[in-house]
Formats: C-alpha cells, sequence, structure tokens
C-alpha cells in the first residue's frame, strides 16, 4: 500500500520529485456528474454539505470515475458562515444569497467567531472521508476574506463587487474589522479540516481580481496571510480568478502553491511566482473542443510547468456544470500518461 505523504500531489506540492504530475479538478464534484446529481435530488445544497454521509459520498465519485490525485472536501466557501449562525442560503441557479447585508461595525460585531463546536459534521465528514481514501490525499478548503466579504456585503453574488470596494475604499475600519472576523473564521474553519486528516488546504480568493495592485496589497493581501499563516503543517495552495496582475504579490501571502487562471500563459505564471509550486491552468472550456485540441492544449501547460518547482495540474477555474465527464476522464489518464517519468 503506498504511503499518503508520497502521494505524487503532496510531492508536487512539496518540489520533490513525482513518478507523473498529479491532476484534480476545481469543482471536479458537483452538476456536471449525473450520479452527483442523482444524491442530490431533494436535499438542498447547504443541507448536503451539513450529511457526513453525503459529503463523503459527493466528495469521492470523481475520486472513483476519473482516478483524480486528490479530492477536495465537498462544501462551499459560506458554509463556516451558515454554521455560525449567519442568515444566508445557496440558491439553485444564482448561488449565496445573504439575508440582511454587512454594511457597518455593528453589522460585523454580530458575527460570531467559529469554533469547532460550530461544524461537528465537518470533522466527522473530513474523519470519514480521510478513512475512506487511504493514499489520495484530501484537500480542505476556505474562502478567503474578499471573495467572503463579498458575499456579506452585496447579500449575493455580483460582478462588479462595487458595494465591497466602496466599503474598502470608503470606511476603512469597518473594513478591517470585517476582513480580520473572516480571516479568524476561515482559519478556524481550515484548522477544523487539517485537524480532523486533511492532507492539503486550498484558499479561494475567486474574485481578487477585482481590485488594483495597490488595492490588493493595502486591503485584502494583509488579510489572506493571515489566514494562511494559521496553517503550519501541510502544503497550502492560494488561487483567484483574474489576477495575472496580482500573481506575484499572491505568492508572497504564504502559500508554498499558487493557482494561475488560464489567462496567463503558464510559463509566464511560472516566472511572476518566482520559485514556487503552480497550479493550473487549462482554459475550463477546453473540454468542449475535440478531444485531440484539449489534449494538446494539455501537453503546452504541462510542458510549461516543467519550469516551476513542482506543477499540479488543474484548470484554470473549476469544472463548468455542462462538462462532458468523459472528457475530464481523458483528460486525467492523459496527463498521467504524458507526463510519466
Ligand atoms: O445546488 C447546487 O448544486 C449549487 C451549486 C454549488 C456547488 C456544487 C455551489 C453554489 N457550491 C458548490 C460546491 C463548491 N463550492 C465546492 C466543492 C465542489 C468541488 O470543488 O468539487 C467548492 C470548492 C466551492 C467553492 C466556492 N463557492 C467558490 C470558490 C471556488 C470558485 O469556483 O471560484 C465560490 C466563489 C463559491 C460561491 C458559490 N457557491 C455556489 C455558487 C453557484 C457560487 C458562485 C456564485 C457566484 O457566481 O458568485
Amino acid at each position: 500500500m503506498p504511503a499518503l505523504t508520497d502521494a505524487p500531489f503532496l510531492r508536487a506540492a512539496r518540489g520533490e520529485e513525482v513518478p507523473h504530475t498529479p491532476v484534480w479538478f476545481m469543482r471536479q464534484a458537483g452538476r456536471s456528474l449525473p450520479e452527483y446529481l442523482k444524491v442530490r435530488e431533494g436535499v438542498s445544497m447547504l443541507d448536503s454539505c451539513m450529511r457526513p454521509d453525503l459529503v463523503t459520498e459527493i466528495t469521492l465519485q470523481p475520486v472513483r470515475r476519473y482516478g483524480v490525485d486528490a479530492a477536495i472536501f465537498f462544501s462551499d466557501i459560506v458554509l463556516p458562515l451558515k454554521a455560525i449562525g449567519v442568515d444566508l442560503d445557496i440558491v439553485a441557479g444564482i448561488g449565496p444569497v445573504v439575508d440582511k447585508p454587512v454594511r457597518t461595525l455593528a453589522d460585523v460585531a454580530a458575527i460570531p467567531d467559529l469554533t469547532p463546536e460550530h461544524v461537528p459534521f465537518i470533522t466527522e465528514a473530513v474523519r470519514s472521508l480521510v478513512g475512506e481514501l487511504g493514499a489520495t490525499p484530501l484537500i480542505g478548503f476556505a474562502g478567503a476574506p474578499f471573495t467572503v466579504a463579498s458575499y456579506l456585503v452585496e447579500g449575493g453574488p455580483s460582478k462588479e463587487h462595487a458595494r465591497t470596494k466602496a466599503l474598502m475604499f470608503g470606511a476603512p475600519d469597518v473594513w478591517d474589522a470585517l476582513m480580520r472576523k473572516i480571516a479568524g473564521i476561515s482559519a478556524a474553519y481550515l484548522q477544523v479540516q487539517v485537524a480532523a486528516g486533511a492532507s492539503a488546504v486550498q484558499l479561494f480568493d475567486s474574485w481578487a481580481g477585482a481590485v488594483t495592485r495597490a488595492d490588493y496589497e493595502r486591503s485584502v493581501l494583509p488579510y489572506s496571510a493571515s489566514v494562511l499563516s494559521a496553517i503550519t503543517s501541510v502544503p497550502r495552495i492560494h488561487f483567484g480568478v483574474g489576477t495575472g496582475e496580482i500573481l506575484d504579490l499572491m505568492g508572497q501571502a504564504g502559500a508554498e502553491v499558487v493557482g494561475v487562471d488560464w489567462r496567463v500563459p503558464l510559463a509566464e505564471g511560472v516566472r511572476r511566482v518566482q520559485g514556487r509550486v503552480v497550479q493550473g491552468n487549462l482554459d475550463p472550456t477546453l473540454v468542449f473542443a475535440p478531444t485531440e485540441v484539449m489534449l494538446a492544449r494539455a501537453d503546452e501547460v504541462l510542458a510549461a510547468g516543467r519550469a516551476a518547482p513542482g506543477h499540479i495540474f488543474n484548470l484554470g477555474h473549476g469544472v463548468i456544470p455542462s462538462t462532458d465527464p468523459d472528457q475530464l476522464k481523458r483528460l486525467t489518464d492523459h496527463v498521467h500518461e504524458a507526463s510519466a517519468r
């Protein structure tokens, strides 16, 4: 039986030699899989995240189907907020919706800190998964302060993040209090997952690309760095979308691995994060192209990844729900075969 600590995903994250380039996909579980749609029938998204039996099954589904090198814990970035009592729901076809948006110091003060007692079902689900996964690593995750703040301040998904950025520009005291509060919640939530056996963590700052370099450095980075610094025993991955202009700064936030979205050529991403391991970055729409086109582009990503101290193959953002799972299976097999040392 191979040892978990020698799993290719963890070796790559530590910058060690690997038998093949490890591969997993952001949002590999979920709506692209018929077996997911089946077990979710009649169960709301948030309810499914609080049921360890369902979380275990849904997390394992893509591992069984694709043979990917890591599992990602099935949950959502707003789940810890729900667990501490923030009135929110995940609405099908929309995403997270917050009943009473957070805009003032009093609103922030009303949000409790997260303790392990708030999320016993997470501990139970992670333990169950780690037992089932054996030598396949489980990635825990949390939302980074900026991205979670956007849902809290806007009250739901947003393209412009206008109210969020207005708060950042115009009310620095409220912004600091809110970002500290979320940083504490995300750090505690990751610590629960690591304590229960997660082998790595990913901090999702999906919407960080919405801010300028200067604003990122001053008003976002310190809080993400604080979350990352709370995790010292397992490799950390730091990811956002549209982050080309801030990729070097993201690399300075403390994670061993930096996720690169598909807009930045991976060779350039490797240069920008200077000495860090990279994760990414095939355009998620390439699965809709003919297989040979998708695989040729995957070869380019693999070639560029060789310049980094380590490379974890992934898409440049999450799996699109209408993706054909057979394409992801072909992609996984191809990455393994084409990168075999
Ligand atoms: O009913 C449903 O099935 C809802 C769809 C869904 C799913 C399957 C949502 C609502 N969240 C999830 C699961 C999820 N969310 C996972 C686990 C799946 C996996 O990776 O295998 C993860 C890692 C997330 C994290 C997440 N949620 C992020 C960061 C990752 C990213 O994609 O950038 C973000 C931004 C969210 C918010 C969210 N939750 C759900 C939706 C539709 C959204 C995005 C809404 C928006 O556009 O703002």
